[in-house]
């Protein structure tokens, strides 16, 4: 095979490759990219949903010049076609300069770009992460919605401290709002996934492990436990829903003034709740509300009936 005869070859595979890459790529973008999880429904979401379809517009050209290769070495050098001539590449690619240095600019330009890329996304109001007690990038806007999430075995809760503190199995948000998500436990450690926010949270005792998203759309989105946290970890979860800012408020206030008896059993709304020796009572409810069963142990005081 002459020197020629190999350009002519590198030539093609490289215009066949580029053209492919940049077909499927936009193609990739526009038809399958607003379908990718986990949507859109808030910003930390549309931000998730905008970085895996960059990795993937990385890795798509990537994976194309292993298959076009393959594809052109079983068309055009397979041993059965007229006048095929048997390559010999191997010596000559191992000192070939051209090769060694764009294959190290390359896969340096790739690594270091997605590093980059990375870091200015998750410095982007954290992302959708917890940054814990004391976060990093914090939200712009000033009209933030604090709501306290608590798991513990086995199920999550949902503190609201700006409407008396009551406490609530239903995850109800407004539309178009920051919302300040305060995780905490109970009992052991929890993972607060909620899917189609695009936030996800450690849920740990005695700390308070705060996550911050946009909401940008209507609908329900699921509430899933992310670390596993005992027998029924799998069944813990449930559903949240994103309502328009008039009927959040209708809800909240009413399901303020519906619960307000029991709110007065909870304990004063805490960002962390430490849990004491007295087992499932855990500190939480006072005991005057809750009094203690009779295991109680390790110290703690037995309050007197
Ligand atoms: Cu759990």
């Amino acid at each position: 095979m002459s020197q020629g005869d190999e350009t002519h070859h590198f030539r093609r595979l490289i215009v066949v490759w580029a053209v492919l890459a940049v077909v499927l790529d936009v193609v990739f973008y526009f038809a399958v990219g607003p379908h990718v999880p986990p949507g859109a429904m808030t910003s930390t979401a549309s931000g998730q949903q905008f970085d895996f379809n960059v990795l993937f517009m990385l890795a798509l050209p990537v994976m194309l010049a292993v298959w076009v290769y393959m594809g052109y070495a079983l068309i055009v050098w397979r041993g059965s076609r007229a006048g095929a001539v048997e390559p010999e590449g191997g010596p000559k690619a191992r000192g070939h300069f051209g090769i060694q240095v764009g294959w190290i600019i390359t896969t340096t330009v790739i690594v270091l770009g997605v590093f980059i890329f990375g870091s200015i996304k998750l410095a982007d109001a954290g992302a959708g992460g917890g940054e814990g007690p004391d976060p990093l990038w914090t939200p712009t806007s000033h009209d933030v919605l604090p709501i306290q999430v608590i798991g513990q075995q086995w199920q999550f809760t949902y503190r609201y401290p700006t409407f008396g503190g009551f406490e609530t199995r239903q995850l109800v948000i407004p539309v178009d709002t920051t919302i300040a998500f305060h995780v905490t436990s109970l009992d052991v450690i929890h993972s607060f996934w909620a899917y189609q926010l695009g936030v996800k949270a450690d849920a740990n005792p005695s700390e308070d492990n705060i996550a911050y998203t946009t909401t940008k759309q209507l609908g329900t989105f699921t509430v899933r436990c992310a670390e596993l946290c005992g027998l029924w970890h799998g069944a813990m979860y449930n559903y949240g829903r994103v309502l328009p800012r008039a009927q959040f408020f209708v809800w909240a206030q009413s399901t303020e003034h519906q619960i307000a008896a029991n709110t007065k059993n909870l304990p004063p709304f805490s960002y962390t709740y430490v849990p004491d020796a007295n087992g499932a009572d855990g500190g939480f409810y006072p005991d005057t509300a809750d009094p203690y069963s009779n295991v109680e142990q390790y110290g703690a005081t037995t309050p007197s009936k």
